[in-house]
């Protein structure tokens, strides 16, 4: 039987890498799309070329969903069954500085993909996974949120990722089109880009007690999140495409923390002795309390500022997976603190 061939946009990323490895190991052929950049960024994927067993399976392939004959000639040439598009800009924050670019990618690249797809795909055989993300709920009072609930983006990348949402459910009613959501809430990893809050927060704290930084800066603490594990949500992402029909589905562990319960479970995995304060402003700040390697007592060890606040903000996410659990058999295993743990572990051992 010929192998399956799998195109992701986006396989430089977290979900990106370990979807790739999730579909070498089911024996597909699969070609990424990279951008070109300066500086050479496939640190996520290089342990698999030194996999001789995955290494010749995988081919990358220059790419840019901004670029629709790229993209056009990308899908005719490799002629995928099956088609993940995680290619975003996909910092909420960063769009609201990025508003137009984070559009052109975020939705008007979903739009090039699903044009391609139909244009090429007469027969209707490729299936098509669109990224979409709880940010698409922004303050929707419903919660936990499931596939009924009310969309209300309150970020320029919410916003975009509605319109791919809405683009992938057109293309499957109006062309017959296999294409699919995965609704996914906030994942994390080892490989999360350190610019979220679960990475920024770990690497910072572990800098501060090594003495390479003295303080980590921070927004808003009291935003929550419904945090799971990247690798069990990729799996989630291949189980949608093989569902008998293409459908939408929340993926999400349906247990939200906020960003300080998050701080300070770090503080405890590195045994940071501290407290919190508040200045005259309003904005708190973490003090040490004892001598604990390079921290000092009474130290300022973290510290809310201006910056780091959004010019509007999701409050409370929660989500309610029922509909993956009972159609493609999937749930979360992994817990927030055994995620956290696993992810302390592996920057304790990158920054010596
Ligand atoms: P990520 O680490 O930021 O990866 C994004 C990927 O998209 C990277 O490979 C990036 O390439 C690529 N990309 C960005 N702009 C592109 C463009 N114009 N053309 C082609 N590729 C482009 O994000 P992630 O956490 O893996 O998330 C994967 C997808 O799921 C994203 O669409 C994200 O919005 C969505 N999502 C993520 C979460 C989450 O909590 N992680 C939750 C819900 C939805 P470079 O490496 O060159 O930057
Ligand atoms: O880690 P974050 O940047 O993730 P956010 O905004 O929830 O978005 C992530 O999850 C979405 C799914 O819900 C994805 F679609 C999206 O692509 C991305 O993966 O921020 C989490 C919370 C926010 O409330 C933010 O305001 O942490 C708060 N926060 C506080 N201080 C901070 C910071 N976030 C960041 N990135 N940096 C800070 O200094």
């Amino acid at each position: 039987m010929n192998k399956k061939i799998a195109l992701i946009f986006g396989i430089t990323g977290q979900d990106g890498s370990y979807l790739a490895e999730l579909l070498l190991n089911k024996k597909y052929k699969v070609y990424g799309v990279k951008r070109r950049t300066s500086l050479i960024h496939t640190t996520r994927i290089d342990h698999i070329y030194e996999d001789f067993h995955l290494k010749p399976n995988l081919i990358l392939k220059y790419g840019d969903v901004t670029d629709f004959s790229n993209v056009f000639n990308l899908i005719d040439q490799i002629r995928p069954d099956e088609i993940y598009n995680l290619a975003a800009q996909s910092n909420v924050g960063v769009s609201f500085e990025l508003a137009e670019y984070t559009a052109q990618t975020d939705s008007i690249g979903t739009l090039r993909i699903l044009e391609a797809i139909r244009i090429i795909d007469k027969k209707r055989k490729m299936k098509f996974y669109q990224a979409s993300t709880s940010e698409i709920f922004g303050n929707s009072p419903d919660k936990p949120y499931n596939e009924k609930s009310k969309f209300e983006p309150v970020s320029p990348y919410g916003t975009a990722k509605l319109y791919s949402y809405w683009i992938t459910k057109n293309y499957r009613e109006a062309y017959s089109m296999f294409t699919s959501n995965g609704i996914l809430f906030n994942h994390e990893s080892p490989r999360r880009g350190e610019n979220f809050i679960s990475r920024k927060t770990i690497i910072g704290l572990i800098k501060v007690l090594k003495g390479k930084q003295k303080c980590l800066y921070l927004g808003n603490l009291y935003s929550k999140r419904d945090w799971g594990h990247a690798k069990e949500f990729v799996e989630a992402q291949w189980k949608i495409l093989q569902n008998k029909k293409p459908d939408d589905f929340v993926i999400a562990t349906g247990k939200n923390y906020s960003v300080k319960d998050l701080v300070n479970l770090v503080l405890k995995k590195l045994q940071i002795k501290s407290k919190w304060k508040k200045n005259k402003d309003g904005l708190e700040y973490v003090v040490a309390t004892e001598n604990k390697q390079s921290i000092k007592k009474s130290q300022v060890i973290v510290k809310q500022e201006k910056i780091y606040f959004r010019p509007n903000e999701v409050h409370n996410l929660k989500g309610n997976y029922s509909k993956a659990k009972k159609i493609l058999k999937w749930k979360p295993k992994i817990n927030f603190d055994k995620l956290i743990s696993e992810m302390v572990e592996s920057d304790l051992k990158l920054i010596k």
